[in-house]
């Protein structure tokens, strides 16, 4: 426990500091108007609900459906934000195809936060960087439902605005301060977010490939995310209001899925 309030208070000490030193509120005169919760440094209110179900990469068959309740929501005069995702997960894996499911659970899976901020912003260039910390809670009922571990994840992302969009790379490293038996987690993770608006601006494809260097287990792989979101307002007069469907597909032999597809309400105010 020592370790984890070490390593925590390190982290929150430097994110402190930069959130300190940060002047960015994304001020653009499209901020407010913008309700699609694309724009990942436009902090405003917004609440979601999704389900994802996963075709599971294991030698016989392996299912996941895991539904994620998440909410965000600005802070410190708008400097920061801040996420949390509760997650309802079921798995059914048979992982030496003898056809016998070798784990049948459903619960409650982790549960993460996010704080994020905004140190650099240049609207004149169109660029931005933002840093973030994310804590990952072991929460889960199960063993099989999450990761069993305590972990940080200090992240930094460049942010460049596009005319109908935005590319913004980003790097993770995430570590665990505390976990159960041989649930070591240490990982880099490289996330490529690319938004394409349409120019009605009510609705967008969204890409978000992220590669995992996996350091506890000597392994790589990526998920590539393919999100096609509409505003609701396009056909009813619900504002700030949208739907998503998000399939994406694994790449690598230590993939841990082969595919899913998610789909997703959203309101943002
Ligand atoms: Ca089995």
């Amino acid at each position: 426990m020592k370790r984890i309030i070490f390593c925590f208070s390190t982290v929150l000490a430097v994110f402190l500091i930069i959130g300190l030193a940060s002047t960015g509120v994304w001020a653009q005169e499209d901020a407010k108007a913008d309700k699609t919760g694309t724009n990942p440094i436009n902090f405003s209110n917004d609440l979601r609900f999704y389900n994802e179900f996963s075709w599971l990469n294991t030698e016989g068959d392996g299912q996941q459906n895991q539904t994620t309740v998440e909410f965000r929501t600005p802070f410190a005069d708008g400097k920061w934000q801040f996420r949390v995702r509760a997650r309802y997960t079921a798995i059914e894996a048979d992982f030496n195809n003898d056809g016998i499911d070798d784990v049948d659970e459903w619960g409650f899976g982790d549960i993460d936060m996010r704080f994020i901020t905004v140190p650099y912003i240049d609207m004149a260039k169109k660029q931005a960087i933002a840093t973030g910390l994310e804590i990952f809670l072991d929460t889960a009922s199960e063993d099989s439902l999450g990761s069993g571990a305590w972990s940080l994840g200090p992240q930094v992302f460049y942010v460049k605005f596009l005319k109908r969009g935005l590319f913004a790379p980003g790097l993770q490293y995430k570590f665990s301060v505390d976990e159960d038996d041989g649930r070591d987690v240490e990982q880099i993770l490289i996330d490529l977010n690319y938004l394409l608006m349409a120019k009605d601006k009510q609705s967008w494809f969204f890409t978000d490939p992220q590669i995992v260097f996996d350091l506890e287990n000597d392994i790589e792989f990526a998920i590539v995310d393919l999100e096609f979101g509409f505003m609701m307002s396009k056909w009813t007069d619900l504002k700030g209001q949208s739907i998503y469907v998000r399939p994406s597909f694994g790449v690598g032999t230590d993939r841990p899925t082969d595919g899913s597809v998610e789909v997703g309400y959203k309101i943002v105010w």
